[in-house]
């Protein structure tokens, strides 16, 4: 019987979970990126034999890189973008020599996974990763303050972001703005308000159209590198999966991947199944991509949101919220069975709860909110497994 490899992302050397405690969580790969070298660099085959021994020597293997950052030059297809292309290349042979096989990347413009409230108090005491449509409006247009941004918004959200915004305090304002600009952890960027703007600027002649031609491009050369390097390349989707802030979004449907591999059909043109992504939106049928995209499915994130009607949403325990965890596994595990291998997964993000609420902790990173995850999954995963497999 084929189940999940059981992984945990590891922010390196500096993250304040140690590999030894990723042991005691049950995980056995880590997913980790050379955060250290700058966007756009080359990853050296020594740097990243060096981060393999560290993980090794901790008795664990590292199973995924998440991520080789995107440079915005290859987004908008301006200034050194080819350089930034051969260097990606270079990356991925030397990943594929260092036995390092699957490869995270992400295509949102400017910003990677976007929150407004980084402590949103759940019921229980724990504290959560929330998207307020009302605060993130408020944010665009009074704070920001977007060229165009009004035309975008109906009257009755432009008063909602007004009303919002006046209830702010000064400090509340300066942590919005933190929490919506200065980079959550992963994302590779991180601005002033000044910078914020220059950067969505580099976005005004690419709507979706352009921004899907350039991503095409970019697959259309480092994907038959991958192929020959036994690496698989798996694109995470939008977070939130729709256009913010004027910037065009094109990985947030079922879709929008169709559209990438029928452009480019490269084995290893792959998709990470991010179903906290995804599930933000209704429409997108998550145990049915994980069907359906089943070959080219090489990593999985799995973690659930809660939406309401006014179009916020939070972050939910993993087996609760809008996701139907029992589905999504139970077709993962009958994938692994098809192909006859196992896939990583890692339980992505959890509440900060216990005795994490009196640290300093990683937004969404906390130790024992995806300890409590990673347990909820498996338990769920070998019940499916025990019940619907023979052996
Ligand atoms: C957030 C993460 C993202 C993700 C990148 C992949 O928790 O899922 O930062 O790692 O978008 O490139």
């Amino acid at each position: 019987m084929y189940l999940c490899e059981q992984t945990w992302r590891w922010y390196g050397p500096n993250d304040p979970i140690s590999l030894a405690d990723i042991r005691q969580a049950g995980a056995s790969g880590i997913v980790n990126a050379l955060h250290h070298i700058p966007n756009g660099e080359v990853w050296t085959v020594e740097e990243i034999m060096k981060r393999k021994k560290l993980i090794e020597e901790a008795g664990l293997r590292w199973s995924v890189v998440e991520s080789v950052p995107v440079h915005e030059h290859i987004k908008t297809q301006t200034g050194d973008f080819q350089k930034y292309i051969d260097n990606y290349k270079e990356s991925i042979r030397n990943l594929g020599k260092c036995d390092i096989r699957v490869v995270t990347y992400n295509f949102m413009p400017v910003l990677d996974w976007t929150r407004t409230d980084l402590a949103y108090t759940m019921p229980d005491g724990s504290k959560a990763l929330r998207f307020e449509r009302a605060a993130f409006m408020a944010f665009d247009l009074y704070i920001l303050k977007r060229p165009g941004a009004e035309k975008e918004y109906s009257e009755e959200d432009r008063k909602k972001a007004k009303d919002r915004f006046e209830q702010m305090s000064d400090a509340d304002k300066q942590l919005l703005v933190r929490n919506m600009i200065a980079g959550l952890p992963g994302s590779e960027e991180s601005f002033t308000i000044e910078q914020f703007q220059e950067a969505l600027d580099r976005y005004k002649e690419i709507d979706a159209e352009r921004l899907r031609e350039n991503l095409i491009y970019f697959l259309r050369q480092i994907a038959p590198v991958a192929d020959e390097a036994g690496v698989r390349l798996v694109i995470h989707p939008d977070d939130p999966p729709y256009p913010i802030l004027g910037l065009p979004r094109i990985m947030s449907t079922e879709d929008d991947f169709r559209k990438l591999i029928e452009a480019v059909p490269n084995a290893s043109n792959g998709l990470c199944l991010c179903t906290g992504s995804f599930g933000v939106r209704a429409d997108n049928d998550l145990a049915g991509m994980m069907e359906r995209f089943g070959d080219r499915i090489d990593f999985v994130h799995l973690r659930s949101t809660q939406r309401d009607e006014e179009g916020n949403f939070y972050e939910a325990n993993h087996l609760e919220g809008d996701v139907d965890m029992y589905h999504v596994m139970k077709n993962f595990l009958l994938l692994q069975q098809r192909r006859k291998c196992s896939i990583a997964m890692r339980p992505d993000h959890g509440h900060q709860m216990v005795d994490d609420l009196k640290k300093k902790t990683n937004p969404g990173y906390s130790c024992i909110g995806r300890l409590r995850g990673l347990a909820e999954l498996r338990g769920l995963e070998l019940g499916i497994a025990k019940s619907i497999l023979k052996e």
